[in-house]
């Protein structure tokens, strides 16, 4: 069977580097068997022809309507599948789906009737709101990165921007790339709709919001950027324990060397 992806050069390209992402979160320990879900509004990147691709799979109902949707195009990561997985074969392992007209169903198109994530109701509710905003933002990513978790696991670092301000304080990148910082979302049973409204209110003011004791969820421009966002608190983490495992606590920089920062790379305050 032909890939939808066969004389289609820009979704390709797309759907390479979400197969791309997927192997660094794998890589990086962040998506242990089914973990995590990668979402991609594709519609730009969608011509006559794919608009005219057969429906491969029966209407499904979303569960919420969406009117900003409307005739829009998503890759989303199948159910169950595995991001080390995706990485390799990414049209096994998530689909192409087309919204409907009603705007609260849709259907597969390419390349196999492969269920998108449980997880769609959120990871598409986000990408309306994006729409409704005007937002250049595409790409919806969630994954469970250990030492931000870990973190998460103590209610020190949870208060507002308390752990955006120590992550930034640990290496001057991470501000200039994460310049929003970490929303935090306190613990919800994970695919609830409160976790979805939370998360929706929490994106309002940062691209990178942490689900206490599960993971984070992040929106970017593409999935690379996303990727990046993640990264970079990531890494700050990372140094921050490795800081307390070698028994002393981190200075982190000071207020002023922080201001600096933001001043010369022209960053929100
Ligand atoms: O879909 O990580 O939290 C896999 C998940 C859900
Ligand atoms: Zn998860």
């Amino acid at each position: 069977m032909k890939s939808i992806l066969e004389g289609h050069s820009a979704l390709k390209a797309e759907v390479e580097k979400i197969a791309e992402v997927a192997g660094y979160l794998w890589q990086n320990g962040w998506a242990e068997r089914n973990g995590g879900n990668i979402t991609v509004n594709v519609t730009d990147l969608v011509d006559d022809e794919i608009r005219q691709l057969p429906a491969i799979s029966e209407v499904k109902q979303i569960g919420v309507s969406l009117p900003a949707l409307k005739g829009c195009y998503f890759y989303c990561k199948g159910t169950g599948k595995r991001m080390r997985d995706l990485a390799r074969w990414p049209m096994d392992n998530g689909s192409v789906i087309r919204i409907l007209d009603d705007c609260a169903s849709y259907v597969i198109i390419a390349d196999h009737p492969v269920m998108p994530t449980s997880e769609l109701p959120s990871h598409l509710t986000v990408h309306a709101s994006l729409i409704e905003k005007g937002s250049p933002y595409k790409a919806t990513v969630h994954t469970h990165p250990i030492e931000l978790v870990a973190m998460s696991h103590s209610k020190k670092f949870l208060g507002k921007d308390v752990l955006t301000k120590l992550l930034w304080s640990m290496i001057p990148e991470t501000k200039a790339f994460c310049p929003l910082g970490l929303g935090i979302v306190p613990y919800t049973l994970p695919g609830s709709n409160a976790l979805a409204e939370a998360t929706l209110k929490e994106l309002e003011d940062y691209d990178v919001v942490m689900w206490e004791k599960h993971g984070v969820f992040a929106k970017g421009l593409d999935v690379m950027d996303a990727f990046d966002q993640i990264d970079v608190l990531s890494k700050s983490a990372k140094i921050y324990i490795n800081a307390k495992a070698m028994g002393f606590e981190p200075d982190g920089m000071s207020d002023e060397q922080l201001a600096e920062m933001t001043l010369a790379f022209s960053l929100p305050k």
